[in-house]
């Protein structure tokens, strides 16, 4: 018979899941809502974050491993620090302040390839968490950076999509490129 305690003890396995990369074109498709939040929906969420981890990233979205619900992970925490994963379900962006600044922003879907790009300083943002509670709060520095380059994901936004023609190009190229040498082995 099993022992109590383990047969109470849940086990997981947490999947690493493949990052889409462009032009993928479901990273061009809008996500959906979430409409409960379930032990599948946290699942999800817990294999998001390994396969973000592994990466290694600070964010990403659903739709980047090809699941477009509203759903974004999120771990800001300093190398050598404890992590600090952060989990936002039907996130809406509520407030913005005028004030933009700059940052140069990478993406798990378009590797390789940084730019700086303009956002608002600081936005306020309403979300489910981890348990579906809900959370309304302002982001600042790198956490309004990440967030508003997440739920551009959601939107089917890509951050080189305010870069010019030419310089989109030449990333999605670079990237098929890349893709093609490791395909090759
Ligand atoms: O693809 C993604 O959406 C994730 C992306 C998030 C992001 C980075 C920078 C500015 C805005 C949004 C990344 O995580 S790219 C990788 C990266 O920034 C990083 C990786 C390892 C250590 C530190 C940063
Ligand atoms: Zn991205």
């Amino acid at each position: 018979m099993l022992d109590e305690s383990l047969a109470a003890t849940y086990i997981t396995f947490m999947t690493i899941r493949p990052i889409l990369t462009v032009p993928n074109p479901v990273l061009k498709q809008c996500s959906k809502p979430v409409a409960e939040v379930t032990d599948e929906t946290r699942r999800l969420m817990d294999d998001m974050l390994e396969t973000m981890y592994l990466a290694p990233g600070i964010g990403l979205a659903a739709v980047q491993i090809g699941v477009p619900l509203n759903i974004i992970v999120m771990d800001l925490a300093k190398e050598g620090d404890d992590p600090k994963p952060q989990y936002f379900i039907n996130p809406q962006i509520l407030e913005v302040i005028e004030e933009k600044r700059p940052y140069e922003e990478g993406c798990l879907s378009v590797p390789d390839v940084f730019d700086e790009i303009d956002r608002s300083a600081r936005v306020k943002i309403r979300y489910q968490d981890y348990n579906g509670i809900e959370v309304t709060e302002w982001a600042e520095g790198l956490y309004a950076v990440c967030i508003q380059h997440e739920m551009d994901h959601l939107k089917g936004v890509l951050f080189i999509d305010y870069l010019s023609r030419l310089k989109r190009n030449r990333a999605v190229k670079k990237v098929q490129k890349a893709e093609k040498l490791k395909e090759a082995g």
